[in-house]
């Protein structure tokens, strides 16, 4: 029984990683008393008498009590247009309640004289205010937020989503389109949210009252990890290489999520601009047997980064 113990305190010390500078001093205890034991072994088990019940229990909700939660920043950058300057993305961010969400509103529209910009704009502001105006401490739920905000929206027009949102552990989100995230972990992809296109450059979309399309997904975090959440007008222009050298830089240089998402976004621009270099839109519409298109894909940007940070003592 003694031994399930301490190899309960090591497990808690990787799993909730610790640092040195903890300064719980129980939990320092715990760990080094499993430790003595782990390489004296069981000889020495009585000199080093374990926490009791109630340290274990102090211990143990002490750590529960590391909650996470997000910090947030984010960028947009239109596209160049005279007649529509807003462009056609949108995006909202509630710290407060962990949720985060994009929207690109569907260029289609623009041929019937629809600016779906303004859907797109209506649909993240329902959200928002579904968001903050939730009569309950329990974890907001996505499809909920997507589904009320999107029978809310009055707006002509038609918009992809993702709305994303921390509950414990995990995040969830409610997607529809080609709009998407990234979890990032220790430099890498993680975990990337599949796109829902009806064939090249042809997303699925909202529009009215129909969620019918919405996926949901649920994705475990950690502390550490950064999500980035964006529309096509990054994920078509930067490959994962990049995005990952810059979250990595961001930091190494203790760079907050927005100049991080402004400098994704950045890049994207410039990306979006170009006419020779390779781009994931370039390279797809290769695979689809489009053979013209070469270089980035103008289009608007908007970039949400999320870092997942522990909630304790704040
Ligand atoms: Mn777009």
């Amino acid at each position: 029984m003694a031994l399930v113990l301490v190899s309960s305190a090591v497990v808690q010390e990787k799993s909730f990683s610790l640092s040195s500078s903890e300064t719980l001093d129980n939990i320092n205890v715990g760990i080094a008393v499993g430790r003595k034991r782990k390489f004296e072994g069981l000889a020495t088990l009585d000199l080093f008498p374990l926490p009791n019940r109630t340290t274990q229990k102090f211990l143990n909700a002490k750590l529960q009590a590391r909650k996470l939660k997000l910090e947030c920043g984010s960028c947009y950058i239109p596209k160049e247009d005279e007649e529509y300057p807003r462009g056609q993305d949108a995006h909202f961010v509630c710290s407060a309640d962990n949720v985060i969400g994009v929207a690109d509103g569907l260029g289609g529209f623009k041929k019937r004289g629809i600016d779906a910009g303004v859907y797109a704009r209506n649909l993240m502001s329902h959200a928002s205010s579904m968001t903050t105006a939730r009569a309950t401490t329990l974890p907001a739920c996505p499809l909920r937020i997507l589904k009320k905000a999107a029978s809310a929206t009055r707006a002509q027009g038609g918009s992809t989503a993702c709305i994303i949102a921390l509950q414990g552990r995990k995040i969830v989100a409610a997607n529809v389109g080609d709009s998407g995230f990234l979890v990032v972990r220790n430099g890498k992809v993680a975990y990337r949210s599949p796109v829902q296109v009806r064939g090249f450059n042809s997303p699925l979309y909202l529009h009215t009252d129909s969620c019918k399309w919405a996926q949901v997904l649920e994705v475990p975090v950690e502390e550490g990890d950064s999500i980035v959440a964006a529309t096509d007008g990054l994920f078509d222009n930067l490959f994962e290489d990049t995005i990952l050298n810059i979250i990595s830089k961001g930091r190494k240089y203790e760079f907050n999520p927005r100049t991080v998402a402004q400098l994704l976004a950045r890049v994207a621009h410039q990306m979006s601009l170009q006419k020779k270099h390779d781009t994931p839109f370039s390279k797809a519409s290769r695979e689809a047997g489009r053979l013209g298109h070469q270089g980035g894909k103008r289009d608007d940007i908007t970039v949400v980064v999320a870092n997942v940070i522990s909630s304790a003592g704040s």
